[in-house]
């Protein structure tokens, strides 16, 4: 019997366990609408934390911005797609002046005016807000 409420207690942790990771999927955007995501939105259930981006289209992540507190914080570039993120920004204007000149498909998912949004509000379009 007390073998039972053992195995109980382990299935019911696991379920939990999994069910958080599920809650913090990151949110996935196609920005060139060929069926796999290019940029994942992480978050905690509710801000987001870091976005990840595929900017080339070959399946490898080349942009990671860390957002803290609903703050740009940094962003990392693999502008050359070799695997090495060789630029660095802390300067948010910076950043969206970079993504406007060289990746302008991700303007609307990387270059925001608010990195403080909800996840559940990731895909705004400018002038949707509720
Ligand atoms: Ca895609
Ligand atoms: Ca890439
Ligand atoms: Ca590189």
């Amino acid at each position: 019997m007390k073998r039972l409420k053992t195995v109980l207690l382990i299935y019911i942790a696991l379920f939990c366990c999994l069910g958080a990771a599920w809650a913090n999927k990151p949110k996935v955007l196609d920005v060139n609408q060929d069926g796999k995501p290019d940029v994942f939105y992480h978050h905690d259930g509710e801000s987001i934390t870091k976005i990840n981006a595929d900017t080339n289209y070959d399946g490898t992540d080349d942009v990671i911005v860390y957002i803290e507190d609903g703050k740009f914080n940094k962003a990392h570039i693999d502008a050359d797609h070799d695997g090495e993120y060789e630029v660095k920004i802390d300067n948010e204007a910076q950043f969206k002046n970079w993504v406007n000149e060289n990746r302008p498909d991700f303007n609307d998912s990387l270059a925001w005016d608010d990195y403080s949004r909800k996840i559940s509000k990731v895909f705004w379009k400018p002038g949707q807000r509720d």
